[in-house]
């Protein structure tokens, strides 16, 4: 994928989680510190991340508080601006608010990764449209504070490709060039894991729609009920997961250990593209 400065994202791709929050549920607080988060995203790139995904506000389900526009910028924004001059790898901004992702942009972000598809902030698509960013449409229910209570689908692979077909329509419509739209089924956004499974599973359909995909497993609650709450056992959980999304056709994995998935991701692929033969 080009984007709007030129650079260019070989896909699959491995992008790397940077949380600049107190709370989120797999590294809350860790990276807070502007130092700290400076040379971890330093450390992920160097690992193999291909784009780093910054955000200051957490989705963690349950009890995530939601942040004002101020405090987001104060936290993402030392971190942004620091690292824009020194990553070679193109810089994402995780958040639902256009001012926000305005701000990011000018600093040098070039993708805006929005978890409610553009519809949380009616100012998020003009915003995107402008500066011709890309973006990351992800499917989820009900806002970041509440959405495990919207679990319920009748067939949920099918609902949730006609959401994003339609959040792609609406972007393109609002003027975000096509071949920068990224879709995201939303792991573990109010999905149960019989839910998450059934997508994870689905993924040559959701890629079939047209769009690169994106998918974020990494430590989510379902992995830990599924292959264990330990460390190790989240660790290859992720793994399991992650190489299913690429083989089965993702183009982005969203992870925080950039330095594994790379290799997952590296195996996984040439497994798929021998397949192609
Ligand atoms: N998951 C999280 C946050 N942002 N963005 C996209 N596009 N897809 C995802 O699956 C996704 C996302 C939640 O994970 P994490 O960043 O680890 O935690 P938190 O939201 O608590 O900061």
């Amino acid at each position: 994928m080009r984007l709007a400065d030129g650079r260019v994202i070989q896909f699959p791709a491995v992008m790397g989680v940077l949380n600049v929050t107190p709370d989120s549920f797999s590294d809350g607080g860790r990276y807070l510190d502007r130092d700290r988060a400076i040379a971890h995203a330093l450390e992920m790139e160097q690992q193999g991340a291909d784009i780093i995904d910054i955000g200051g506000e957490s989705t963690r389900p349950f009890g995530a508080r939601t942040v004002a526009v101020e405090e987001e910028l104060s936290r993402v924004m030392p971190v942004l601006e620091a690292l824009a001059p020194r990553l070679r790898t193109p810089i994402s901004i995780d958040t639902r608010k256009a001012a926000v992702a305005a701000r990011a942009i000018e600093a040098g972000a070039a993708i805006i990764n929005d978890i409610s598809a553009l519809e949380h902030d009616a100012a998020m698509a003009p915003v995107a449209a402008r500066a011709r960013a890309a973006v990351v449409l992800m499917h989820m229910r009900g806002g970041a504070e509440n959405h495990l209570h919207f679990a319920r689908y009748r067939d949920v692979v099918a609902e949730v490709i006609a959401y994003l077909r339609a959040r792609a329509e609406a972007a393109i419509a609002a003027g975000i060039p096509r071949l920068r739209i990224i879709i995201d089924p939303g792991i573990g956004f109010a999905k149960t894991a019989r839910h998450n499974l059934a997508l994870l599973g689905a993924l040559p359909r959701l890629a079939a729609v047209g769009y690169p995909v994106l998918v974020g497993s990494s430590r989510k609650r379902f992995i830990q009920r599924i292959a264990g709450s330990s460390p190790r056992e989240i660790e290859f959980g992720t793994a399991a997961a992650d190489t299913i999304a690429i083989a089965a056709g993702a183009s982005i994995i969203r992870v925080h250990d950039p330095g594994a998935a790379k290799a997952v991701m590296k195996m996984a692929a040439a497994i798929r593209q021998s397949g192609a033969r």
